[in-house]
């Protein structure tokens, strides 16, 4: 089984490639001001996620890949972004890698103690064990990058759902800065 990956767009196709797409109406409730969030066009496009997953997610045997292309923008003053999650299982970790564009991969512990590291273009950044890992696009392109994790991995998205991150990347001033709540 195989599929095809183009190293420059970071554009995966052939059988096994599933797309989806994130809404502004998949998104009620993430971002910091709901009201800005729900005044905006519903079917606008926030980010598309391309994946690829040997085995299903869950069961032992496969490395997943997905490319998520994330719109730039903002709702309200905080950047785009993706939901965010934490792994069910906590001993499984994840790679991200920057095709182009540019903005923030935010992470954070069981503690809550959030950070940022910058996305450039190239940049390669673990996601650590017991890590939620979020990113969002802090420029003027979608930002294009590479995920990579194993299939036993597992998605946990309520524990962000209910408790969001501590911090946010927020445009102050025309300058991204992460506002702690
Ligand atoms: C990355 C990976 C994927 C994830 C995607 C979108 O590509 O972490 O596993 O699906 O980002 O992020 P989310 O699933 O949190 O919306
Ligand atoms: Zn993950």
């Amino acid at each position: 089984m195989s599929v095809n990956f183009d190293a420059v767009t970071g554009h995966l196709s052939g059988d096994g490639v599933v797309e989806t797409v994130r809404k502004v109406k998949d998104l009620a409730g993430v971002f910091r001001d709901e009201a800005a969030r729900a005044a905006m066009d519903q079917e606008h496009v926030l980010y598309r996620v391309e994946a690829f997953e040997p085995v299903p997610e869950g069961t032992l045997g496969g490395v997943g890949l997905a490319t998520t292309y994330l719109m730039p923008g903002q709702v309200g003053d905080e950047y785009i972004l993706t939901r965010g999650h934490y792994h069910i299982n906590e001993d499984r970790p994840e790679l991200e890698v920057t095709i182009s564009g540019e903005g923030y991969l935010v992470l954070m512990d069981r503690d809550r103690n959030t950070h940022i590291e910058a996305m450039t273009p190239g940049s390669v950044h673990p996601v650590g064990l017991g890590i939620a890992h979020r990113v969002a696009n802090t420029g003027t392109e979608p930002l294009v990058f590479v995920s990579y994790w194993a299939s036993e991995t597992g998605h946990d998205y309520a524990t962000i759902r209910e408790h969001g991150f501590s911090g946010r990347v927020r445009n102050l001033e025309g300058v991204p800065v992460l506002v702690k709540e």
